[in-house]
């Protein structure tokens, strides 16, 4: 009897302990790992991270940089958005950047970073990213982590299978995710369907300096294209695109585009395209888009509108576009780094749809077709079908390999990620994601030559993962461990804006190229002043460009005076300093814009209208050294008819 009771009271016991650990499952059991998970992710003070991680921000519109496995934040590059911290968007010199054919647009929604390749392996020398909302794609230069380029798609909307890299960088695409009228024109809605159209956009890019230029833009039929993927290694050469809403509705989408049992992926051979446009093919046709660049030698940006684009319609070029059927609304578009596999995750299947770009060929030439739509072939999906993972999870999104025959898949809606086998398609381990995960990636997760160790999750929800902030929480990204069998959950941090996807890659490859400083020398600016002694305040009618240096600690001139009401003032800062990591700042009371903050070597402007009379202080912004709350000078405005001279000094009275 004793005995017995003994017995229930153990198993009552453990079975307690057992419903604790789980109830606690979302932080607490991996709280029991914490030991062997955050030595894996512990960067010693002083340490580097192995890997950066450029993850985008989303509707914040920038991209931001972190180290892994820490997860530490290092920089937030401004993109599309203005930033203050950094005067991006605030400044004369790089306001240019976010010209478009609609004026001045401060915002964006940045989604897929893609780092620039070299034989199907990343390189480290830019890093592209689309902005959605306002068709663009910039470029970051990844020596000095600046925007240095920013290209608008015409013809687009919504630019969101974008900006993915071919295997040497040779084109970033740009497929538009909304059907438009292409030229837009003013038309009734319900004529959507056979007169809206939507354009697959190649940018080629100058393999020295990485400029990009639209080479041509591709007339496809009115689905929305969503996601895309080059073609890798054997496959170099094609480009994919998923579509939905091959139904062409243009209202209750949620509804009325779930009707087709399949959609499309969209094959594009853009070499035999690329050799037709060479050969003089396409057509020219009149637009109007913004390409904006910016100089490291003048420190500025300019804008040129270009007026025309080149047009090609598949059905001149033979033999260059396929459809591939593929089940349910795939988003996701994804190649393995053989290129053998193309995956497609349909956002309302069951499965997880893979096909084979082998049998594809021999669909095409063996003439394998199940259809056409708007005469552009349908390959039979059984012929082109690699295989399926059956029923892995819930609201499959994109895909991510590790470069050992293993691929990645993100459930949103099951809110897991789960690990599969290429070629026998089958589950091989499922871990939770909290919560509601997006994006995945694995450093060159994309490219033919994955860096494995690490998938990072980036999740659209957090709810009780973090202290609250009011009804906004942060968003967040999870390492996990992937060398061995099993995922282990390392690391939760917290993200800048909404994270899409994100590009990783081994430091070794960036940093010994970062620049630590710009040569003075070198700087081109057109109102820069290099000595103290070149300073100078110039009057032309009512504008007053003031040449100005900084220099640990004071700026040159530091007193001003001959300013009037009504005066357009610009402050064109230059930096002495050739020391790594001396910034100095610039900021003047009631100017409407942002500080300036100036590297190195570099000059920097920003304009002041004084509206009022009397005596103005400036000052430095960026703590660069003891005698830095030192930094600091006055400008006298008078009247609009004064005649007070125009002079300034550093170190002696104004006389
Ligand atoms: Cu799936 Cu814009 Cu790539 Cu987000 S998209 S998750
Ligand atoms: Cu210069 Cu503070």
């Amino acid at each position: 009897m004793k005995n017995i009771l003994k017995s229930i009271v153990a198993i009552v016991s453990v079975s307690i302990a057992f419903t604790s650990c789980n109830n606690g499952k979302s932080s607490k059991s991996n709280g029991a790992l914490s030991s062997s998970a955050a030595e894996k992710v512990y960067v010693a003070p002083g340490e580097h991270d192995e890997f950066y991680a450029f993850i985008s921000g989303g509707f914040s519109g920038q991209l931001a940089v972190y180290g892994l496995p820490s997860g530490r934040l290092f920089k937030v590059i401004p993109v599309f958005s203005q930033d203050a911290e950094k005067a991006y968007g605030y400044n004369e010199e790089t306001k240019p950047l976010l010209n478009t054919s609609y004026g001045f647009i401060p915002w964006d929604d940045a989604h897929h970073p893609d780092i620039s390749q070299t034989n199907g392996v990343l390189d480290g020398r830019w890093v592209f990213i689309n902005g959605n909302n306002t068709p663009r794609i910039a470029k970051v230069d990844l020596t000095t982590f600046e925007t240095t380029e920013i290209i608008e798609i015409p013809n687009s909307a919504g630019n969101h299978s974008s900006s993915y890299v071919t295997d040497n960088t040779e084109y970033v695409v740009a497929g538009t995710r909304f059907a438009v009228p292409v030229p837009q024109q003013d038309i009734a809605i319900k004529e959507y369907k056979g007169k809206f159209k939507g354009t697959l956009s190649f940018i080629k890019v100058d393999p020295d300096d990485g400029g990009m230029d639209i080479k041509f833009q591709l007339l496809m039929p009115g689905f929305d294209y969503d996601k895309a993927h080059p073609g890798r290694g054997k496959s170099d050469g094609w480009f994919f695109f998923t579509t939905y809403n091959t139904e062409e509705a243009s209202t209750l989408l949620e509804v009325n585009a779930s009707q087709n049992d399949k959609d499309f992926i969209a094959a594009i051979n853009w070499r035999k395209i690329e050799e037709y446009v060479n050969n003089g093919g396409g057509k020219m046709m009149p637009t109007n888009y913004a390409h904006n660049v910016y100089d490291d030698q003048t420190h500025s940006a300019t804008s040129t509108m270009k007026k025309e684009v080149l047009m090609v319609d598949p059905l001149e070029v033979p033999g260059a576009v396929y459809f591939l059927p593929t089940p349910k609304s795939p988003h996701g578009c994804d190649v393995d780094p053989t290129g053998e596999y193309i995956v497609g995750s349909g956002k309302l299947s069951a499965n997880v749809t893979v096909h084979s770009f082998t049998k594809m060929l021999d669909a095409i030439e063996n003439e394998k077709f199940a259809g056409e739509a708007y005469g552009i072939p349908i390959l039979n999906f059984e012929d082109v079908l690699a295989g399926a993972v059956e029923q892995p999870g819930l609201g499959p999104l994109h895909t991510e390999f590790d470069g050992e025959g293993n691929a990645y898949t993100s459930f949103f809606i099951s809110s897991e990620i789960v690990k599969w086998k290429l070629g026998t398609w089958e589950v091989l381990d499922r871990q939770p994601s909290f919560y509601s995960i997006g994006h995945l990636m694995i450093p060159g997760g994309n490219s033919q030559k994955p860096f494995g160790k690490y998938v990072l999750g980036m999740n659209k929800i957090t709810k009780d993962r973090y202290l609250p902030t009011g009804p906004e929480v942060t968003q967040s990204a999870q390492l996990y461990d992937i060398t061995g069998d099993k995922m282990q959950l390392l690391l939760d941090f917290p993200t800048v804006g909404e994270p899409h996807y994100a590009a990783g890659i081994p430091a070794d490859l960036i940093k010994p190229n970062s620049k630590k400083i710009f040569n003075l020398e070198d700087n081109n600016h057109p109102y820069a002043a290099k000595t103290e002694a070149d300073t100078k305040v110039v009057r032309d009618g009512k504008t007053v460009h003031v040449y100005m240096t900084t220099i640990r600690s004071h700026f040159a001139p530091d007193n001003i005076e001959g300013i009037r009401v009504g005066d357009k003032v610009y402050f064109h800062v230059t930096n002495l300093e050739q020391d790594y990591d001396v910034p100095h700042g610039i900021s003047m009371i009631g100017a409407n814009t942002s500080e300036l903050l100036i590297m190195p070597g570099q000059t920097e402007t920003f304009v002041w209208e004084p509206k009022q009379v009397g005596v103005w202080p400036f000052y430095c912004t960026d703590f660069c050294s003891a005698l830095h709350q030192e930094m600091q000078g006055y400008v006298r405005v008078s009247p609009e008819n004064s005649s007070t001279p125009l002079k300034w000094s550093l170190g002696e009275d104004i006389e």
